[in-house]
């Protein structure tokens, strides 16, 4: 990588994400927590539990975040603790939430909030969540209440939390709650949510004017196995279209899939993207397989630990700076609100997130509008189906005793945040110079 110093540029965001569920304990009223007491639905028979005690004692990952040099965090906050019946609000849920907001702050910490991380609140479930139409302006009103109620501590918001993501693992693969596999809810559901991310783009704004509001898209990426053979490359163009650029398209014309109708307001919903990169894929068509795909990371490249499904994923640098680049068409600002990959031993995360870093440095040196990254995530929380398997965390976890102990990459990260890029000493010390 060369022996020049990455600098980011000046007021860049460093920090690091989490979500409610994953990190606050004790949600038992949404439809995740109801979906972790089926059998065999979590590996290892895992639950959320106490998560990472969030809700009582956020504040001592906050003196972490802040000991680490960090000066933003992205959460989100839960719809079923703010709304436990439907229109009936909670204000010591609002006066929680900001206790924490305020807490970031003192400790210099720009929060930015997600407003749905994957649940739904188990009245709204009870009611075919994200299937039903309805839920588009029942999701309005509460992002309405909650802009009203904290939108003078927060200036950041993100609506929805990958929506594609949402759709294909809760509706059509089955392994997020509510656990379904039918493709045509799959669909029903992504469009719900991209109509529900319009609603509360006007919801949000109608309580505050100047708030900065976005999409956080999960961009994965998909290349031929074999580029001269024409049904990798066919099978590899259709996971592209239906995982990114449904979405992705969809913002930027006001269609939504499969539909000629343009909505204007879905087409002028963004103030800035959120994108979250993890990995790519190389895609094989075979007709053996049930979507005529097959999946796999690259013959001989490095890959993350394995969660349930096996491998999570290639490490593939790159892929970052060319999801930035797919993202930058809106022409609004970009924030990476996710990156991370899951490492228990901690022994690929110093180097991953050098080369990553690396390839931000390098899509903004082209004129990409990075405003700030966070980091996936700040300790090892509840990786959904995954349960307490597969560790994130720049700081270890044990979930049984809260204990954390911060590991390597965390001091690195810290190092990166405090010189506002990477240094030549870095890369040397990890061999990448
Ligand atoms: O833990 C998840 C997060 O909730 C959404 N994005 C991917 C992360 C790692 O799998």
């Amino acid at each position: 990588m060369g022996n020049d110093r990455l600098r980011l540029p000046g007021g860049f965001l460093w920090g690091t994400a989490t979500s409610a569920h994953q990190v606050e304990g004790d949600n038992h009223n949404n439809d995740w927590w109801a979906f972790e007491q089926q059998p065999g639905a979590i590996w290892h028979g895992d639950r959320s539990g106490a998560a990472c005690g969030w809700w009582r004692e956020a504040e001592r990952d906050f003196d972490l975040m802040r000991e680490l040099g960090q000066n933003t965090h992205r959460l989100s906050v839960e719809w079923s603790r703010i709304e436990p019946e439907q229109d009936a609000f909670d204000p010591e849920a609002i006066a929680r939430y900001r206790q924490m907001l305020g807490g970031l702050r003192e400790r210099g910490i720009e929060p930015m909030v997600t407003l749905h991380h994957f649940t739904t609140p188990l009245w709204m479930a009870r009611q075919g969540g994200w299937t039903n139409p309805l839920i588009v302006e029942r999701f309005a009103k509460y992002a309405r209440y909650v802009a009203e109620e904290l939108g003078d501590l927060v200036q950041l918001w993100c609506t929805i939390n990958e929506p594609a993501v949402y759709a294909a693992e809760a509706y059509l693969l089955g392994i997020h709650a509510p656990g379904h596999r039918s493709p045509r809810e799959a669909l029903a559901v992504l469009k719900n949510m991209l109509r529900g991310h319009v609603a509360a783009y006007r919801a949000v704004h109608a309580a505050q004017l100047y708030a900065e509001v976005g999409l956080v898209k999960n961009v994965r990426l998909f290349d031929p196995a074999n580029p001269q053979a024409p049904g990798d490359r066919l099978a590899a163009w259709l996971m592209d279209r239906a995982f990114n650029e449904w979405t992705l398209h969809a913002l930027k014309t006001g269609r939504l899939p499969f539909s000629v109708k343009r909505d204007d307001a879905l087409a002028h919903s963004l103030d800035f993207i959120g994108l979250n990169y993890y990995t790519r894929d190389m895609v094989a068509f075979d007709s053996r397989q049930k979507l005529l795909t097959r999946r796999f990371p690259a013959p001989g490249a490095e890959v993350s630990d394995a969660g349930r499904e096996g491998a999570y994923g290639e490490v593939y640098p790159e892929g970052l700076y060319r999801a930035l680049k797919k993202v930058n068409r809106y022409g609004v600002p970009i924030y990476v609100t996710e990156f991370g990959l899951p490492d228990a031993d901690d022994d690929q995360r110093p180097r991953f997130l050098l080369t990553h870093l690396a390839q931000v440095h390098r899509a903004i040196g082209e004129g990409v509008p990075v405003r700030g990254v966070y980091h996936w995530s700040l300790t090892d929380n509840f990786e959904w189906c995954d349960g307490w398997a597969l560790r994130f965390g720049l700081a270890a976890l044990d979930p049984r005793t809260g204990e954390r102990r911060l590991r390597r990459s965390g001091e690195l990260y810290a190092a990166i945040c405090r010189e506002n890029g990477v240094t030549p000493d870095m890369l040397e010390r990890e061999g990448l110079s």
